[in-house]
């Protein structure tokens, strides 16, 4: 142990000297910024496109505020040339720790070498990256998409067992090129295609908002006079194809069945109530969790790469229990 810790203390004080140079390893013990005692974090948002997104943010601030970290904090839009411009900002700003949820996986090698250069260590929250350098990145937080894709696909697959028509399924994707949207898909993908019967007729992204879930399901009824199943990638774009197939005379939960992911209290109140059939959970609140892994990254503790968040799935039934405990 203690050889072990003297090697890595060792490392630490090379690198600081070779990394005026050429910006090597940086080690945890040597990425203190100031000395007054205050952490701050910049934290890039992706924006503020659905109720998990906003209940996300609120954890965040409220536990920033909790531990005393100081917390600088920028709102994407879902636009990753935004979040790249946030990042150097902070960059530029001396912060301790940098935090992000990245709107999509690729393209963010560049702009965390700059981070590892300025010795700031970064947290990926909420969304992966595909980039082949974990050094680039202390931990990642956030849940498993694909269990949650597989969680919806195993619904089906119950739903419908013992049946041989085929089922026409849509789904609603969430932001292209983001980790939940390839993940979810993915997971669901896995699971449903054991069975023939289930065909997925058209697949589209809304964007993860209720405004495109909504356009977007729209002209899915138009092209398709015979729908069975929509999965939508959250609860935001389910409830907007709600509003679209009343729109169009038929029954949401009844006439289409519709599975969604998240579990806000808006997608919650429409399961209790039988317009949508299942949801799978995926927990905005990663506050607590990010503000307890800054401050042991800039204690030099050693952290494990990923961090996965505990979730279930809810059926409608359960949805009537848990509502009243919902805080988002
Ligand atoms: O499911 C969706 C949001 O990245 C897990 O982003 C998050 C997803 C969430 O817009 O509602």
């Amino acid at each position: 142990m203690l050889k072990k810790w003297s090697a890595a203390v060792l490392s630490g004080l090379l690198v600081v000297g070779a990394l005026s140079a050429c910006g090597g390893e940086s080690d945890d013990a040597g990425s203190g910024k100031k000395d007054d005692g205050k952490i701050t974090m910049g934290f890039a948002q992706v924006g503020a496109e659905s109720g998990w997104r906003t209940a996300n943010t609120k954890s965040i601030q409220e536990a920033a505020a909790a531990a005393g970290i100081e917390l600088k904090f920028s709102d994407a839009q879902q636009k990753q040339e935004n979040q790249i411009k946030a990042i150097r900002s902070y960059i530029a700003q001396k912060v301790d720790i940098i935090a992000f949820s990245p709107v999509v996986e690729s393209g963010w090698d560049t702009v965390l070498k700059e981070a590892k250069d300025a010795k700031i260590p970064v947290i990926l929250t909420d969304r992966a990256i595909d980039s082949k350098d974990t050094t680039l990145y202390k931990t990642f937080i956030g849940s498993d998409f694909v269990v949650e894709g597989k969680k919806a696909g195993e619904w089906l697959v119950k739903e419908y067992a013992g049946k041989t028509d085929t089922v026409n399924l849509v789904e609603l994707q969430g932001t292209t090129g983001s980790a939940p949207a390839n993940d979810r898909k993915s997971g669901f993908a896995d699971v449903i295609k054991a069975d023939p019967k289930f065909k997925v007729i058209a697949s589209q992204t809304g964007d993860f908002t209720r405004a495109k879930g909504k356009e977007v399901m729209e002209a899915f009824l138009k092209a398709n006079p015979k729908i069975d199943v929509l999965y939508a990638h959250n609860d935001d774009m389910g409830l907007g194809a709600i509003e679209a197939i009343e729109a169009a005379g038929k029954k949401p939960g009844v006439d289409i069945k519709i599975i969604t992911v998240d579990a806000v209290k808006d997608g919650m109140t429409a399961l209790a109530a039988g317009k949508i059939n299942y949801i799978v959970e995926c927990s905005p609140l990663l506050g607590p969790q990010l503000m307890d892994l800054a401050k042991k990254v800039l204690n030099g503790e050693t952290i494990p790469q990923r961090v996965l968040t505990v979730e279930s799935a809810f059926t409608p039934e359960q949805a009537k229990t848990e509502l009243p405990n919902r805080k988002y």
